[in-house]
């Protein structure tokens, strides 16, 4: 198993100190790992950790993120058992349903972790789920100490995992590297703490910030790696959102084709049930599901979208007439759908950061200037007339995709105003 190598996955997250991130392989940035602590005289920091585990967490984190875009809606996790300065084992969730990280880790110690220590992302779980609960597992072993990275939040767990291993006499610390464990699963805290995905707003624009030509053509802005880049980006998350007015003039498929990884929950909003029965996307249901979000009462057309394999999602419509947002995120993630991607056009972008639901802003440029008078933009009227009003974006990371420019960041202030 090669899982005990610490292979250089480019690290990615948020810093620390800054509110928990997205952390997708190879789409979000550098994780910065802070400096480490001062030693006490007895090896241990004033937290009560040692360099070795210190080591141990960072290499548990990054096999963690080697569940990034298979987990869902599990969280990502990574665990390490440790003896002394040496690692015995360690391991990572792969699936939902399948083994947490610490059983694998566990598994793969066998009997040399008795009087060692785990060092866990997350909290361990004490709950009978999809398996059995891990703090069993690490009683079984004879673990004599965990270092754990974060409290599960989930309701099933929330301290649980810690009360009990304390009661059976386990040395337990909660909090190392709190900030980067925090990173490895923005969209399921999230979830769990307000009930709405993760929302990642995506789009391509050219340097003069249109999203299409003045004849509407937008295919083909981004280049060939931002089009890899975009595909990895769709497997990272659990549902991809656009407007049927992107479906009416672009009819694009949004599956994962470029990249490895399974094609996500595809949605779109279409209030008056205007996606066309030709289109790619419902002509592709068999290569993943296809919701059609609307607040139409037409019966017979909401039927005949179901016959070509849609699921029709029907709402109360908000006070412009429109799909309710609010309505539609939470039934995403009923559906287990935690990390969502918009992905335009211009009208959907408008509505998503009207609303305050955006969390992270991801946008390719073009090297190329399109001009024109009727070529839409990024977004339209916010609401916003002054500069101080402008949706404001955190943690800024730039870099070059091919020939594109790619620009990732967090929206800060009241541009996420759930948070
Ligand atoms: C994981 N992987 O490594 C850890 C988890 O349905 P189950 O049995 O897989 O339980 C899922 C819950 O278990 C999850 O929401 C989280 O609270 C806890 N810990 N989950 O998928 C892991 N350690
Ligand atoms: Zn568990």
């Amino acid at each position: 198993m090669g899982e005990g190598s610490s292979h250089g996955t480019g690290m990615s997250g948020m810093g620390p100190g800054l509110p928990a991130g997205v952390c997708l392989r190879g789409f979000f940035v550098s994780l910065r790992i802070e400096p480490s602590f001062a030693e006490t005289a007895r090896g241990r920091s004033p937290a009560g950790y040692t360099p070795a585990e210190e080591r141990a967490m960072r290499l548990a984190i990054r096999l963690a993120r080697r569940g990034i875009g298979t987990t869902h809606p599990n969280p990502r996790v990574g665990a390490v058992v440790l003896r002394g300065r040496e690692t015995i084992a360690s391991g990572y969730h792969q699936r939902a349903g399948e083994a947490h990280a610490e059983a694998r880790a566990l598994q793969l110690a066998g009997s040399r972790a008795r009087g060692a220590t785990l060092v866990v992302t997350l909290e361990p779980c004490a709950h009978h789920g999809r398996t059995p609960p891990c703090v069993d597992a690490i009683l079984g072993a004879g673990i004599a100490r965990v270092a754990i990275g974060m409290r599960d939040p989930n309701p099933r767990v929330d301290g649980r995992g810690i009360e009990r291993l304390r009661r059976e006499g386990v040395d337990v610390e909660v909090g190392l590297l709190e900030e980067e464990c925090r990173s490895l699963n923005p969209a399921y805290l999230k979830q769990l703490r307000c009930g709405l995905p993760w929302v990642t707003l995506k789009a391509m624009l050219s340097l003069d910030g249109r999203m299409a030509s003045e004849s509407g053509e937008s295919r083909g802005l981004g280049g060939d790696a931002e089009q890899r880049l975009c595909h990895r980006i769709r497997a990272e998350h659990d549902a991809v959102l656009v407007g049927v007015g992107t479906v009416l003039v672009d009819d694009p498929l949004l599956t994962v084709r470029l990249a490895r990884g399974r094609t996500p929950l595809r949605v779109v909003l279409d209030s008056a049930l205007r996606t066309p029965h030709r289109s790619r996307l419902l002509e592709s249901v068999g290569e993943g599901p296809v919701v059609i979000a609307t607040v139409s009462r037409d019966a017979a057309r909401g039927r005949s979208l179901e016959e070509r394999g849609a699921a029709v999602w029907r709402f109360d419509p908000a006070p412009d007439g429109r799909v309710p947002l609010r309505p539609l995120l939470e039934r995403l993630v009923a559906d287990g759908r935690y990390a969502l991607l918009v992905e335009g056009g211009a009208a959907t972008h408008t509505s998503f950061l009207r609303e305050g639901l955006v969390d992270r802003i991801a946008i390719g440029i073009a090297p190329l200037i399109l001009g024109g008078t009727n070529s839409p933009t990024l977004a339209g009227d916010l609401g916003r007339v002054r500069l101080a009003e402008g949706i404001a974006l955190e943690s800024l990371r730039a870099r070059r995709v091919g020939r594109d420019v790619w620009l990732e960041g967090r929206v800060s202030g009241d541009g996420a105003r759930h948070v």
